[in-house]
């Protein structure tokens, strides 16, 4: 684990002008247009997506920005409003995973999957701006991929559906960038609404819009960005999906999905001790999704702050994925007056989301930057975020 130090909570991001009079700048014509994409909170289901179940998650007001040009010929040059590395140049026909480094990786890796899709990506110059935290757990990577999708999708004509985008940027995240990711993130990034949570049956893809507004219940969803940085890539993610897995085989099931809370019991038996923690993690999530879902098609959001620290109980003891900076904001937060906490994402690092009635929001932020400062822990990024629309064209 590294700690980052840049400051991303207040990060504003270009505006559309700003980000096309760039472009102007840096390739010596207009792009043909703009095109964004949000990061994610996951509100809960946490690494239930590969197991073919239930995620509720959420895109933010964070947004990857993208303007784009087709090229006559097969070269792509990348640049990026953010990092030293100026343009980089590459020549699509040669493209190959593995041969990608730092950010250009995810829009490289999304022109490669189309391509093995026998989409006829054209050569391309491209800026990229982003105001989602980079390593925070948000799903930065995926905002970018999907930013370039949507707007490979629409330059090239290619006509994909949500499905097929979403297929194509876990094709690219798992083949190209090597991490092997489920579907979730790119399906709130793509899908997502202002005021919703996307409730995603990641077996075969239906989605229902469910509504999550925390201002008319006087809440905040607060992110606590612990600087730790995480990498899905990292052998943690992998080990944990091979857990499952194996859970799964030795249950006879063809995914975690298919066992119930009731069939624990018997699972207890068969799995050696590790597994059936990592299995039970999982069964139990799935049911907490389908019970956070209910509650707030019915009382609203403040009837959740159990299931959310549930969760993150869950994912601390039996899936061992938290680590003592996203135990300790969730501790202190829920110490001082939020009426859940948990982490959100991957895990190993990240940010920890709190659900804090609005008027214990200070006091919160307060006791988490002190609590941090006590533990000797790099200072944490605190920022409030709402569900936000999804991808689109912006220009
Ligand atoms: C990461 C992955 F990209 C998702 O697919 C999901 O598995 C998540 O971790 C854990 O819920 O964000």
């Amino acid at each position: 684990m590294t700690t980052r130090n840049q400051d991303n909570s207040q990060a504003a991001g270009a505006t559309p002008q700003d980000l096309g009079a760039r472009f102007e700048q840096e390739f010596g014509r207009a792009p043909d247009g703009l095109w964004q994409a949000p990061g994610r909170v996951n509100l809960i289901g946490e690494h239930t997506d590969y197991n073919e179940g239930f995620v509720l998650p959420f895109a933010i007001d964070r947004t990857a920005r993208v303007a784009v040009a087709v090229r006559q010929d097969a070269t792509m040059r990348l640049l990026s409003t953010y990092g030293d590395q100026g343009v980089v140049s590459t020549n699509l026909e040669t493209l190959q995973p593995g041969t990608a480094k730092g950010w250009t990786k995810y829009p490289l890796g999304v022109v490669w999957a189309l391509r093995q899709r026998g989409i006829d990506v054209p050569g391309l110059d491209l800026l990229l701006d982003s105001n989602v935290p980079l390593g925070a757990g948000l799903s930065s990577s995926h905002a970018i991929e999907c930013a370039v999708i949507t707007a490979l999708n629409d330059l090239t004509g290619a006509g994909l559906e949500a499905e097929d985008m979403v297929l194509a940027t876990q094709r690219a995240e798992n083949d190209f960038v090597g991490a092997p990711t489920g579907i979730m993130d790119q399906s709130a990034s793509l899908r997502g609404s202002q005021g919703h949570a996307v409730f995603l049956d990641c077996r075969d893809q239906t989605a229902r819009l469910v509504p999550f507004e925390t201002g008319p219940a006087r809440l905040v969803l607060l992110v606590i960005d612990t600087k730790v940085s995480h990498s899905h890539a990292d052998g943690g993610y992998a080990s944990r999906r091979a857990s499952c897995e194996l859970g799964a085989e030795v249950m006879g099931v063809k995914a975690l999905r298919d066992l119930e809370v009731a069939d624990l019991e018997e699972a207890s038996g068969l799995l050696d001790e590790v597994t059936f923690r990592r299995v039970r993690h999982v069964v139990t999530e799935n049911d907490r999704v389908l019970q956070t879902v209910d509650l707030l098609d019915g009382p609203g959001p403040d009837a959740i702050g159990p299931l959310l620290d549930a969760s993150h109980a869950s994912m601390r003891d039996d899936f061992e994925i938290s680590c003592p900076e996203l135990d300790l904001a969730v501790d202190t937060s829920r110490a001082n007056g939020a009426i859940g906490a948990r982490m959100t994402g991957g895990g190993f690092g990240g940010a920890a989301i709190a659900l804090t009635p609005l008027d214990a929001e200070q006091k919160v932020r307060d006791a988490v930057v002190k609590a941090f400062a006590d533990a000797g822990f790099a200072a944490p990024d605190i920022f409030t975020v709402s569900p936000a629309a999804g991808a689109m064209r912006i220009a």
